[in-house]
């Protein structure tokens, strides 16, 4: 009898597939453990239904991003830890990889698991099979008499040697159905090269990056789309295009192995000012629709602030290559940074405008900042006497989403407000009953000039438009 394993997805804002539990699902001895996918997001009650599946379970696997989801998280291994007490619980992902030993501070949490989980968690199906302790796993950290022991860091593996995600681990229509359109997610690297002075991925990868080749992609990729019939592939790597010779051999195999189906990735602006066209011709051909570019700034100072390593003339002349070869492009913007001036939010609302000007195949969502843990800025904002949250709870109530970040004075969230409403219901589709209110905006937008946003009280009023950012 194989022992079963329970792994859980919280609840969250998006329905991208959960990949991370899918990766730790696939590389388990299936034919010694039965795994079992839980996701937060397709049940009713997600509590009741993992504390049922952990009946006679060998463990639970939760993974964790910090913010909203760990007040789901939380919930549920407790609930799993009151009606099973000795089962073992594993919380793996960003979170437990940015505050290994902090998270164990909460007692229905046994073990958790930094960076990439895969081997760790089939070491630790191992232990747990045996009835052995999990003292020595590399990767991990744990309890002890004495408090709690972090173990020596796992090195990252290729990601060649690991097994191919199997989907049938989750009801893939599912996903699709929730999703409103057929899109698959596939991871095909992990890790970044970059060191952006607030992003995490440098502290939890050490600026290392392995990625998938390109004939194992084009393989495990027809599988899929021949079982799936997926219309497009959203690739989730933090960097898709780190290695142009790569994407273009990616793109080779899509077209060899003739499949159909449209791709979005990230790619980073000076990357795509340096790719040359026949690349980026190869990848529209292969499909490609739309690019991510992280803009974050307008201001060529706070880049270099942000260590972003990116020139503004760069994105500029990513977007026209973009434009020029069709493909449509995201480009998030990030403003309230700790000490930000007025003069450098001003420049990214510029290069806002600048960018919808060149395309109406781009976007550009605006982001506040949140000192998110294990980046350089949040470091020193610590150092310099900001208070990050201490308990889960607390972690749970940080989040981007709706909030304006703790360095954005009440009339720059208004103004940055105003100026998303407008920019965004301006360009917007026009009816005969939005027109007027439509061209009063544009008017607004060319002046630059948001005072009294009558129009934008009738229209929230009347049909809330979905948030951007
Ligand atoms: C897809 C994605 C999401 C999805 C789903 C995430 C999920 N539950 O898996 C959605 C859209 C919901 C999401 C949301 C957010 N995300 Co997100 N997201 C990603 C993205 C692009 C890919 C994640 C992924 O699937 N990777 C592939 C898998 C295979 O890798 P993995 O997740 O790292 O998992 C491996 C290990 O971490 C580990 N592991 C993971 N879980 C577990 C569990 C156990 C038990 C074990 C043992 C091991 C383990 O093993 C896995 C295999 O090696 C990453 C960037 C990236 N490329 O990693 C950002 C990323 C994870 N997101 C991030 C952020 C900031 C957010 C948001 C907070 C942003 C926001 N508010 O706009 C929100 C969450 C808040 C909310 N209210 O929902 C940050 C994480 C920061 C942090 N400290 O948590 C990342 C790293 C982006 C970045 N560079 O800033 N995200
Ligand atoms: S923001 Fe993107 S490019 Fe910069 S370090 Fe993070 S993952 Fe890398």
């Amino acid at each position: 009898m194989p022992h079963k394993i329970v792994l859980y997805n919280p609840k969250s804002t998006f329905y991208t597939m959960p990949l991370a539990l899918m990766a730790l699902g696939s590389a388990l001895d299936r034919a010694r453990f039965e795994v079992q996918i839980i996701d937060g997001r397709l049940e009713a009650d997600p509590v009741a239904a993992v504390v049922a599946a952990c009946e006679e379970a060998l463990c639970l696997g939760v993974t964790v991003l910090s913010g909203n989801p760990i007040h789901d998280a939380l919930a549920v291994t407790r609930a799993v830890k009151a009606a099973h007490p000795t089962l073992p619980t594993v919380w793996g992902g960003w979170h437990p990889s940015l505050f290994p030993t902090e998270t164990l501070a909460e007692p229905s949490i046994d073990v958790t698991v930094q960076g990439q989980g895969e081997v760790t968690f089939g070491e630790l199906a191992d232990r747990f099979a045996a009835g052995e302790s999990v003292q020595g796993v590399a990767g991990i950290a744990h309890r002890v008499a004495e408090g709690t022991v972090q173990e020596a860091p796992r090195p990252l593996l290729p990601m060649d040697a690991l097994p191919a995600h199997d989907y049938s681990l989750i009801d893939v229509e599912r996903y699709f159905e929730l999703k409103g359109e057929r899109q698959l997610d596939y991871i095909s690297s992990t890790g970044c090269f970059f060191r952006c002075a607030f992003c995490a991925d440098p502290f939890v990868f050490k600026r290392k990056w392995v990625g998938l080749s390109p004939a194992r992609m084009g393989e495990e990729i027809e599988l899929l789309w021949r079982r799936y019939h997926f219309t497009d592939l959203s690739f989730q790597d933090e960097t898709f295009f780190t290695y142009p010779n790569r994407v273009a051999a990616i793109a080779e195999e899509f077209l060899r192995r003739g499949l159909r189906f449209s791709w979005t990735g990230t790619l980073r602006a000076d990357q795509g000012h340096r790719m040359d066209d026949a690349t980026l011709d190869l990848c529209v051909r292969a499909g490609l629709r739309r690019v991510m570019i992280g803009v974050e700034s307008g201001s060529q100072e706070m880049m270099d602030w942000l260590q972003k390593d990116i020139k503004v003339e760069q994105v500029l002349e990513s977007a026209e290559r973009c434009v020029k070869h069709g493909i449509g492009a995201i480009f998030p913007f990030i403003v309230g940074f700790p000490g930000e001036s007025d003069a450098s939010v001003q420049a990214s609302l510029e290069m806002v405008k600048r960018l919808r000007k060149m395309s109406p195949q781009f976007e550009t969502p605006i982001f506040y900042f949140k000192p998110y843990p294990g980046s350089r800025i949040t470091q020193e904002v610590v150092e310099r006497g900001y208070q990050l949250p201490q308990t889960l709870e607390e972690w749970g109530d940080f989040d981007y989403i709706g909030s304006s970040g703790p360095w954005v004075s009440a009339g720059t969230y208004q103004r940055i407000e105003r100026f998303k409403f407008y920019n965004r219901f301006a360009g917007g589709p026009e009816t005969w009953l939005r027109r007027p209110l439509q061209q009063i905006a544009r008017w607004r937008c060319q002046r630059d000039w948001y005072h009294f946003p009558i129009e934008k009280l009738v229209v929230e009023r009347l049909k809330p438009l979905p948030s951007l950012s």
